[in-house]
């Protein structure tokens, strides 16, 4: 059933007969047996993680696609990234690029090769050239501070990533920006079994000299810090000392100066040593319990390194103030909460300190607002999560997954209708489930989880994670979208999985049950008062500036955003960003949990096709057409076809186009004209076309010869 010699399974779903589960997995499967990791459908890109080494990039491939049109060579990300480009260049309009899938599934290898790709064909000069080097070496860099290996991903990115490409009116690339969300900072002090802390902490230790480490006060190996887990230090392919070098020469082709990287290593330094200070009980004279350092080592290197005051750190790790209007109360922290402070500590520099680090990134790339730019945007963000426990993070994640689905949804499916509706083509109608009202569930201002959530988090009196779920319980009990122990007892079918702390969301992509505990703390994220001052008070001046709340002049009582709310408005500047662009989708598949190359695991791969959509994904894109384009330009690219219309045409663009297909064989259920563009059902339709253009081209330029060589 392919349009392609040689290929294997249909290259786009669009052609799958007959259309149901089954056979698009058998698709999907025997493609991925013969190494045929992509397959469309229409203009997105289903990407089948290898997990191997295959023959099909670098500058030979990007060559061929650079020349070709979207469906005359196999399906590639590198067709996708071609049509994107050439829109942005040639039309005028901007392009993002969406990447999802679950963990491990590839995206972030997608992204790498659209960048690798535009790099190659954009521009060239020396200027041209070290822009794309900085946009290409912020890669290594984010990568280091912000992916760890995981259970299911050796390098896993644990924030999201959205960055615009800025390209200048010729197409030649002039810098960007970098958003980054939500960063998983409880990884800095707690890792899973069999899971790492954040790549660079490895990097660091296995990489830096014997100068380097004594300036940073470390020891060489993993085995003396407390905030890296002892059952795994290594990953199986990954040199973690050269790579610390590829870094650091990263860094500088960024133009991180050297006194900056030296910073931000001390900075790395400082969370490694913190989780290495140690705390014990005492008790002051009254028998109230309070906390004490072990062993002051690490705390006094600390103050060394960075120049800050040790005793006041020991004070403000260990008590706390609480300021009002008319005076200053102090009360000593047991251990429990001083260890709860010392982490809260370590995880907010680190993720403060990874913030500064694309900050950094952008001002060397940044462009003058006064150019007039095209942009392409590459978001590369966190598939939906369903774990065995889900809490706040996975919350957010899925929330933002399924404001992809919406966008998904209005982009795709729904333009999809209205531009028929507009070109006045008959559609028949595609049923499909608009996930509005989750969304609703979880943003509504007022009335959503997150509100409630803020409003828990701010009101006076005793709040707890458990008032907040009975807050839930009371607003939604009749939502069709949530459930909950109580809940479901009003509904009679109680389903004993679910415990008395959690609530369930059924999401687009399947029911999630996220269990409450330390949803009110997470989105609070607070820091203790008392440490960001010291940490402000501090002499190097990156530490200082990364706790600008601890300057004393600051108001006390303006309270930062929650981690909610901040998460909720940076996915609507994300929304409204997508939204002005031109979407192209790269749905990233992984074929088996084991990381292994020649696996296929139907029942993995059917749960992602269903929550990616895929059946109707292609159902709309077959009911209706895969190929449109306005009359003028169709004309423009095959009026040569036609002796009708070539060499010359005086009538109108639409006639023109009726001239150049009737001299083809195409059948008229291939075609439906529309006002203003013509519409073609299949691919395969379009490949034809495309073929006899190439003959006719062809044969045009044999006979230029000749005629050049008969004046002769
Ligand atoms: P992710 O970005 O989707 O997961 P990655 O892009 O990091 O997944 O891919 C995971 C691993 O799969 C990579 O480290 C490679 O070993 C392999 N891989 C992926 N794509 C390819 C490819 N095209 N060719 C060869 N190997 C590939 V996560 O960031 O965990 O959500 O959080
Ligand atoms: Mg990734």
């Amino acid at each position: 059933m392919s349009f392609q010699e040689g290929s294997v399974g249909v290259e786009d779903l669009v052609l799958l007969e007959p259309l149901e589960e089954g056979s698009l997995l058998k698709n999907l499967k025997l493609r991925y047996e013969n190494k045929e990791i992509y397959t469309y459908i229409g203009n997105v890109v289903i990407s089948v993680n290898p997990y191997q080494q295959l023959p099909i990039y670098g500058p030979e491939f990007i060559a061929k696609y650079r020349d070709y049109t979207f469906y005359e060579l196999k399906p590639h990300i590198y067709a996708l990234a071609n049509v994107a480009y050439q829109s942005l260049r040639d039309r005028d309009r901007d392009q993002c690029i969406l990447i999802t899938g679950e963990s491990g599934a590839g995206k972030t290898e997608a992204s790498k090769l659209v960048m690798s790709y535009v790099a190659a064909v954009c521009g060239r000069g020396e200027q041209v050239n070290s822009v794309k080097e900085q946009l290409l070496q912020s890669n290594p860099v984010l990568e280091a501070f912000g992916n760890a290996k995981t259970i299911r991903n050796d390098n896993s990115s644990r924030f999201g990533k959205y960055m615009d490409i800025e390209f200048d009116f010729k197409g030649s690339p002039l810098g960007g920006v970098i958003t980054n969300y939500l960063l998983e900072k409880s990884r800095v002090v707690k890792q899973l079994k069999g899971e790492r802390n954040f790549h660079i902490f490895y990097q660091l230790l296995a990489g830096a000299d014997a100068q380097l480490l004594k300036a940073l006060k470390l020891k060489q190996g993993t085995s003396g810090y407390t905030y890296l887990n002892r059952d795994v230090s290594r990953v199986d392919g990954m040199d973690d000392a050269s790579n610390f070098r590829a870094v650091q020469s990263a860094m500088t082709v960024i133009g991180f100066s050297k006194d900056e990287i030296q910073q931000v290593l001390e900075v790395t330094s400082l969370v490694l040593k913190l989780g290495n200070i140690e705390l014990k009980d005492e008790f002051q004279a009254n028998g109230i319990p309070a906390s004490g350092i072990c062993d002051r080592k690490d705390i006094q290197e600390i103050g060394e390194m960075v120049g800050l005051n040790s005793e006041e750190l020991e004070r403000a790790l260990c008590s706390r103030t609480r300021e009002t209007a008319k005076e200053k109360v102090v009360t000593v922290l047991n251990v429990i909460q001083a260890q709860y402070a010392r982490d809260a500590l370590a995880k907010n520099i680190y993720s403060r300190l990874f913030d500064w680090i694309v900050n950094r990134i952008n001002e060397s790339i940044k462009v003058g607002t006064g150019e007039k730019k095209k942009v392409m945007g590459v978001l590369d963000i966190y598939g939906f999560e369903i774990l065995e426990d889900n809490s706040f993070e996975q919350f957010v994640i899925n929330y933002c997954n399924e404001k992809l689905q919406q966008v998904f949804i209005e982009l795709t499916l729904k333009e999809e209708q209205e531009e028929y509706k507009r070109e006045g083509i008959p559609w028949t109608k595609v049923d499909y489930f608009d996930n509005g009202i989750i969304c609703n569930l979880i943003e509504h201002n007022q009335r959503g989880i997150l509100a409630m959530l803020d409003e828990e988090c701010l009101r006076p009196g005793v709040v707890s994670d458990s008032t907040f779920l009975a807050k839930l319980n009371q607003l939604f009990s009749k939502h069709s979208h949530y459930e909950s122990k109580v809940t479901q007892n009003a509904q009679h079918h109680y389903d004993h999985s679910m415990g008395l702390s959690c609530f369930r969301i059924c999401h687009y992509a399947g029911k999630v049950t996220y269990n409450v505990n330390s949803f009110i703390d997470k989105n609070n994220d607070l820091l203790f008062r008392d440490l960001s001052q010291v940490m402000w008070k501090a002499q190097q001046p990156l530490l200082r500036s990364l706790f600008p709340e601890g300057n004393p002049k600051e108001s006390s009582l303006k309270r930062p955003p929650t981690a909610g709310a901040q998460f909720k408005s940076s996915v609507a500047v994300l929304m409204k960003n997508l939204y002005s662009k031109n979407p192209n989708y790269i749905r990233c598949i992984k074929p088996n949990e084991q990381k292994q190359r020649n696996q296929f695991s139907s029942e993995l791969v059917a749960v992602q096709a269903r929550y990616l959509g895929l059946l109707e994904n292609v159902r709309v894109r077959r009911a209706g057409y895969a190929y449109r384009q306005g009359y003028k330009a169709f004309l423009g690219r095959y009026r040569l076809l036609s002796r009708s219309t070539w060499p010359s045409w005086n009538g109108g663009d639409r006639e023109g186009v009726e001239k150049v297909l009737e001299s083809l064989i195409v059948s008229s259920e291939e075609l439906a004209f529309g006002k203003t563009k013509i519409f073609i059902r299949s691919p395969k339709t379009l490949f034809y076309l495309e073929e006899q253009r190439r003959l006719r081209l062809q044969q045009l330029a044999t006979l230029i010869q000749k005629t050049y060589r008969g004046w002769r």
